[in-house]
C-alpha cells in the first residue's frame, strides 16, 4: 500500500474504533490534515449515530459541513467522548509532534477537552526520538524574534513560516535540529517562553491510542 492507501486504511479503522462508542449524544472531536480529511469523509456514512462535531480548524469544519455534519462551538458543548487527529511524528509512548498543518493550538485544545484521544497515522510518521519533523511553535506576532532568540538558547534552530497565519490569527515558528529525549520537559520549557501560544508537542496530553498503518496492517499500539 502507499501512503495515502496507508492514511485511507488508518482513517476507516479509527471509525471501526469509535463506533461502538457512540451514541446519539455523542461529540466527536475532529482533526486537521490528509489523514483527518479521509476520517471524516468515512465519518459522514454514520453521521446519524451520533450528535455533532467540533472540529480543530476552519478548514476541517467546512468538510464536515459539506456532508451535512453538524458542526459545534467548544464552547457549547459539554463533553467530547472521542478526538481523532493525524500526526506529523509519534514515538513509541504516543507523544507526538504536531502542526505541521499549522491547527495545534485548537488541536491541543480539542484534545484536553477530550475523554480520549485517538491518533491515525501512517508508518511513516513512527520515530523512536521526536524532532527530525521540525516542531511546530504558535508565537503572537509581536513576540516572534524574542520567541526565536529564546528557543536558540535550548538548543532549537527557529525558522519562521512565512506567509502563514493561524486561524487564531499568531504566525508559527518551525524548530529545526532538535532530539527530543525528554518530550515532557521540553513541551513545559517551551510554554514558559513569553509569546508562546502552544508548541506542537503532544506529550503532557499524549495520545491515548494510536492506530498505524504499516504494510502489515492496521497495528494498534
Ligand atoms: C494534523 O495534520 C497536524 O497536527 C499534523 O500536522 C497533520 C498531519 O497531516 P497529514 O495527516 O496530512 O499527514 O493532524
Amino acid at each position: 500500500m502507499n501512503q495515502d492507501q496507508l492514511k485511507q486504511a488508518v482513517a476507516k479503522a479509527a471509525i471501526d474504533y469509535i463506533q461502538p462508542k457512540l451514541e446519539s449524544d455523542s461529540i466527536v472531536g475532529v482533526g486537521t490534515g490528509s489523514t483527518a480529511n479521509y476520517f471524516i469523509d468515512y465519518l459522514a456514512d454514520i453521521k446519524g449515530q451520533f450528535d455533532g462535531t467540533v472540529a480543530s480548524s476552519e478548514a476541517s469544519a467546512e468538510r464536515l459541513k459539506s456532508h451535512g455534519i453538524p458542526v459545534y462551538d467548544l464552547n457549547a458543548v459539554d463533553q467530547v467522548v472521542v478526538y481523532v487527529d493525524g500526526a506529523d511524528e509519534t514515538n513509541p509512548q504516543r507523544m507526538l509532534i504536531k502542526g505541521g498543518g499549522a491547527a495545534l493550538t485548537r488541536e491541543k485544545i480539542v484534545a484536553a477537552v477530550a475523554d480520549e484521544f485517538v491518533c491515525i497515522a501512517d508508518g511513516s510518521k513512527w520515530v523512536d526520538v521526536l524532532g527530525a519533523f521540525p516542531l511546530p511553535v504558535e508565537v503572537i506576532p509581536m513576540a516572534r524574534s524574542h520567541v526565536a532568540r529564546e528557543i536558540v538558547k535550548l538548543g532549537g534552530s527557529p525558522v519562521y513560516r512565512e506567509g502563514v497565519v493561524t486561524d487564531n490569527g499568531n504566525v508559527i515558528l518551525d524548530v529545526h535540529d532538535l532530539q527530543i529525549t525528554d518530550p515532557v520537559d521540553f513541551e513545559n520549557k517551551l510554554n514558559q517562553i513569553v509569546g508562546v501560544v502552544t508548541n506542537g508537542l503532544f506529550a503532557a496530553r499524549n495520545a491515548d491510542v494510536l492506530l498505524l498503518g504499516t504494510e502489515n496492517g492496521v497495528e494498534t499500539k
